[in-house]
């Protein structure tokens, strides 16, 4: 069992972040909260921090918090059993961080929805996604952006599944560059989050 589930912090705004080994969620983090990767109160990155033990908690606001959630899937965080280990539908918010297409995260995405957990959907590595649409199909830049815009949305529409957001950025680049208003976005929703009243 996961010792920083949310119920433990009943007085604080818990947003939740959730997405397979290496999608982005620590580099989402830091990018939320304006701190580099190296510094010292910086969520952990890279190889060394993909396999994380348990939930870890970064302020956001006085009273927000982004909770880093373990990787789902991993040998000790089976999917089958991650949303009752990690109390993932305790959270007020969910930013479900997709890796390859969406379709990895259908499940956990259909639980936020049904639990009326408002989520958003990011997709890290633009800057990588281009490079591989140049080397693989000879896409100019905007072409690949706009065919993985078209294939992030498909999924959630198909299900019926409605993100506040649906977000795909570079969150390598040290000023995220053109991404810059797209993460400005995301942070105007999280800050405004509020506790969610039903429990
Ligand atoms: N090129 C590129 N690398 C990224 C991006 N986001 C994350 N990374 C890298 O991908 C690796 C995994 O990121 P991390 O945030 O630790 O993923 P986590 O395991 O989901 O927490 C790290 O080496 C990051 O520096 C991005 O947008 N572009
Ligand atoms: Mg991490």
């Amino acid at each position: 069992m996961d010792p920083n589930t949310p119920d433990k912090f009943p007085n604080t705004v818990n947003i939740g972040v959730v997405g397979q080994s290496d999608a982005g969620k620590g580099s989402l983090i830091n990018a939320l909260r304006g701190i580099a990767p190296r510094n010292p109160e910086a969520a952990k990155t890279g190889v060394s921090a993909t396999c994380q033990e348990e939930t870890k908690r970064y302020q956001l606001s006085d009273s927000q918090f982004l909770c880093e959630l373990p990787a789902y899937g991993s040998y000790k965080w089976p999917t089958q059993h991650f949303s009752e280990q990690t109390k993932l539908l305790k959270y007020d918010a969910l930013i479900i961080v997709v890796s390859v297409g969406a379709s990895d995260s259908l499940q956990i995405t259909q639980q936020a929805k049904d639990a009326g957990i408002p989520f958003h959907i990011v997709r890290a590595k633009a800057d990588r996604d281009i490079e591989d649409g140049l080397r693989d199909n000879g896409l100019r830049p905007e072409e690949t952006m706009q065919k993985i815009s078209e294939e992030m949305s498909t999924l959630p529409s198909r299900n019926r599944l409605r993100p506040e957001g649906l977000y795909h950025l570079n969150l390598a680049s040290k000023d995220q560059g053109g991404d810059k208003p797209s993460l400005a976005h995301l942070q105007k929703a999280l800050l405004s989050q509020k506790k969610l009243d039903k429990w």
